[in-house]
Formats: C-alpha cells, sequence, structure tokens
C-alpha cells in the first residue's frame, strides 16, 4: 500500500512541485533570515535567480556549524509563538544543534513517517514497539507520532531496560518493531539467551531501523535472528528528523520524500555535483519546512541516489544506505577506510559477533588500528589455536580487502558495553 499519491506520482509533477516549493523557500529564508539575506549579497544573488532546479546549485551550501553559531533559536524565520516543539541532535562535542518545528512542520513530520510505516506494511491493525529513545532525540516522538497518524497503537518504550522492553513485546503480541539496529540485535541476544524457542513468543513481522551506519551483514543478523522484514529510515533533526528516505517491500534502497526534501550529491571535497550513481556527500534542502528552512544542508553523509523506477509503483528516487560519514571516515596510515567496511568484514568472519569496537592510536608517527571483536558462546576462549586461527582470518581479510592493518583482539561474549541507542564503535584516541 502507498499512504499518499504523490509517492507514485509522474515525475515533472513532482519536480513541478518541488520547483515552486524551492522558490517559496528561498525567498523565505532571504527576507526572513539576515543569515542567508548576507551570502546572498556575497554571491550577488537575488531569489528571482531560481527558475529552475539546476539553479539550485547557485545558492549557498549550509553546514552544522551555522547551526551551531546561530544557537539556540538564531536561524529559526517564525516567532517563537508559533514554534510548537523544538528537539536538538545528539551533538557529541561543544554546543547541540537545536531545531524549530510549526504545527505544520509537525504535520509533515507525521506524515512522512506514516508513509514510513505504510511502507513497512504496517497498518492501525499494529503494535508498534517504539524502542527509539524519547526526548531531545527526534527518534522517539518522531517514529510516535507516525504510528499515531496510521492509527496504529504505539507502546512508547524508549531506550535502555531492555529485559522490560522484550517481556513487554511478547506480552503485548507487538507487531512493528522500531529501534536502532544495534539494540534491536542485542535485544534479539538477550531473548534468545532465555531460550532456544524464542521466536515463537514473538509477533513480529517487521521491524523500522537506522539513526546510524549500518553493514549489510548487521541488517541480515537482525533479519535472522528476529525472522523479520528490516525496513530502514534516514533522516537528521537538522532537516526533520527519521522520515527523509525509507525502503520500501522491493528493495534496500530508501525512497527519498523528495516532494519536502531535495536531495543532491557532491563531492566533500570541492562541493562540485556528482552525477546520479555516484558516492558523495548527501545535501538536502528541505522544501516545505516553516520554523528553521535550511539551504542545501551538508549532511556529511556518504550515499549515491539513482532515479530508475521502483517495482513498488513509487517514482521518488532512492537512496542507497549510507556507506558513512564523510567526517568519521577513518583514515589510518593514508588508507581512508569506513567504519561500515570493518563491520562488513567481520560480518563475514566465522566465530566472532557483531559486537564491536574499532579503536584508533598513534605509536610513533604511525597509525595504530586495534579492533575489539567478541567471539561467540560456541568459542571456547582456551582453544589458543582456534582464538588464534579466527584472529588472523579478519586481519588477514581487513589486509587483502581495505588494505588495512589492524591488530585483532578477541574478546569474551558480552564483554564491550551496550549502548542502548546509537552504538559507539569507533574510539579514536588520535584526536
Ligand atoms: O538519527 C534521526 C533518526 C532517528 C533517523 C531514528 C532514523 C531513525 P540525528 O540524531 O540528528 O537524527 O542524527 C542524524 O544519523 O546524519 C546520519 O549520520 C545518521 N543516520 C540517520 N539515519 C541513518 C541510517 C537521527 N538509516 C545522523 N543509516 C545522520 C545510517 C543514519 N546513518
Amino acid at each position: 500500500m502507498i499512504w499518499n499519491k504523490i509517492e507514485s506520482a509522474p515525475r515533472e509533477k513532482i519536480e513541478e512541485l518541488q520547483l515552486a516549493r524551492l522558490k517559496d523557500t528561498v525567498e523565505r529564508v532571504y527576507t526572513l533570515t539576515p543569515f542567508y539575506k548576507k551570502k546572498f549579497e556575497e554571491l550577488e544573488l537575488k531569489p528571482s535567480d531560481i527558475n529552475s532546479l539546476e539553479d539550485i546549485k547557485k545558492l549557498p551550501f549550509t553546514k552544522k556549524q551555522d547551526l551551531r553559531n546561530h544557537y539556540p533559536f538564531g536561524l529559526f524565520t517564525v516567532p517563537m509563538s508559533e514554534v510548537v516543539r523544538v528537539h536538538s541532535s545528539s551533538g557529541t562535542t561543544g554546543k547541540p544543534t537545536v531545531v524549530g518545528y510549526t504545527q505544520a512542520d509537525m504535520d509533515v513530520w507525521d506524515e512522512v513517517m506514516a508513509r514510513a510505516f505504510t511502507m513497512a506494511g504496517a497498518n492501525s491493525e499494529d503494535i508498534v514497539h517504539n524502542g527509539y529513545g524519547y526526548g531531545l532525540f527526534t527518534g522517539g516522538l518522531g517514529f510516535h507520532n507516525g504510528a499515531g497518524k496510521i492509527g496504529a497503537t504505539v507502546v512508547p518504550a524508549s531506550g535502555g531496560c531492555s529485559e522490560r522492553q522484550l517481556m513487554l513485546m511478547r506480552d503485548f503480541g507487538s507487531t512493528i518493531l522500531t529501534c536502532t539496529p544495534s539494540f534491536a540485535l542485542h535485544m534479539a541476544e538477550l531473548a534468545s539467551t532465555a531460550g532456544n524457542n524464542y521466536l515463537k513468543d514473538y509477533k513480529l513481522k517487521a521491524g523500522i531501523f537506522g539513526a546510524e551506519p549500518t553493514s549489510i551483514g548487521l541488517k541480515e543478523e537482525v533479519k535472522r535472528a528476529w525472522g523479520i522484514d528490516y525496513h530502514e529510515v534516514y533522516g537528521l533533526s537538522e532537516i526533520i528528523g527519521p522520515g527523509v528516505a525509507c525502503s520500501c517491500k522491493s528493495s534496500p534502497l530508501l525512497h527519498v520524500f523528495e516532494d519536502h526534501f531535495f536531495v543532491e550529491i557532491i563531492d566533500p571535497k570541492t562541493g562540485e555535483s556528482l552525477p546520479d550513481g555516484e558516492r558523495g556527500e548527501l545535501v538536502i534542502t528541505p522544501l516545505t519546512k516553516q520554523a528553521l528552512p535550511l539551504l542545501r544542508y551538508r549532511t556529511g553523509d556518504i550515499t549515491s541516489i539513482i532515479k530508475e523506477p521502483c517495482k513498488c509503483g513509487r517514482t521518488l528516487l532512492r537512496m542507497e544506505s549510507i556507506v558513512g560519514r564523510a567526517d568519521d571516515m577513518l583514515i589510518v596510515n593514508g588508507v581512508n577506510v569506513y567504519p561500515s567496511q570493518i563491520e562488513h568484514v567481520i560480518a563475514n568472519a566465522q566465530g566472532v559477533t557483531l559486537n564491536y569496537q574499532i579503536i584508533a592510536d598513534k605509536k610513533g608517527y604511525l597509525d595504530k588500528l586495534e579492533i575489539k571483536v567478541e567471539v561467540s558462546d560456541e568459542i571456547m576462549s582456551d582453544n589458543i589455536s582456534e582464538m588464534e586461527r579466527i584472529k588472523k582470518d579478519i586481519q588477514t581479510a581487513l589486509l587483502n580487502n581495505l588494505y588495512i592493518k589492524a591488530s585483532v583482539k578477541l574478546v569474551e561474549p558480552r564483554s564491550i558495553e551496550r549502548s542502548m541507542g546509537k552504538a559507539i564503535r569507533i574510539i579514536d584516541k588520535r584526536v
């Protein structure tokens, strides 16, 4: 089922709508935000110069730092009396980035999340177990309201208390699970230790996962461990929260809700546009935002887009899963590597689980990479030769596939601290 007919409209119609909305957004930021007015003046640009979707390339980029520089509400284009909600991103350093929503923005958010739930086959008959964190993080409330919009029953479980969450999922007969992929795997691990045939106790049929880069291997593991369909949602608080794009039942690629979000792919170094199919940094211009409209927001996320029609009937363009972030790409002795590529190697290794941590450090002038990986329950840690073989296999695969020399340290099952939200995979002691 498709929630809104715009999702399968002819592309010309979608593009016509995008252009009208882009012009409105440009006019809005130019007249209401001194920050953008100044940028336009510097570029000798006027809103009337934007007459086609191609013209978007003339517009200035916006970066996370611009939001921080105007902390907390400096880029809002409505008075606070019209702002009905604020959220903030899980910024790791310095001030967080604060985002605001008018009622119209909230309505758009609910709409795109309703589309995502519908893509996963959910409807008013479903019980949605929502394990995304509630609070300033957009995951919890974004999924909560979207599930409400399709009339499903929402269990606002939030993060943490995994044992209790499992009990509720079992007792309530929840059919849809929404949480980060790493938390889904953590819960499956707990459920399976409780009983061999644990899957029969749960009624889950699909999950909608996102918020962190995830390898194909980890997705497959979540699917297998829970016996469910895996749907992926992408989004970021600066743009709206979850609900920028979601995967349908026909392919793992994510349909972008283009009538609300215009996407481009650029070379992260030069800022030049890249053709469809090529990987680069995703840049998003929200087309209908009222409280916090932004132009060409640089997400830092690396992906590619394609416009070929999808078997599901939707005409919305699709993006591949995020490969990594332009800024969390690790450079190890000159070799660029994304954590998800390392995860992929671990997923293909024997005798280990997908619970791992990457620790980058310096030894003299050289970079040193250590990868801690939990062995699976069946592996006996006193079987030295088996442990040595597993370790060597992973090290060799990392070298052969990714050209990185890393020392692999095998650790006991469940010894790496579990995160209740986004997994902490990388500890970079070099910075
Ligand atoms: O993570 C919004 C969200 C909540 C998305 C729940 C999906 C599900 P932020 O905290 O602002 O918002 O973090 C945004 O998370 O720029 C990506 O780097 C990463 N991210 C989000 N979804 C995915 C995904 C939420 N499906 C940042 N795959 C983004 C990979 C993702 N990374």
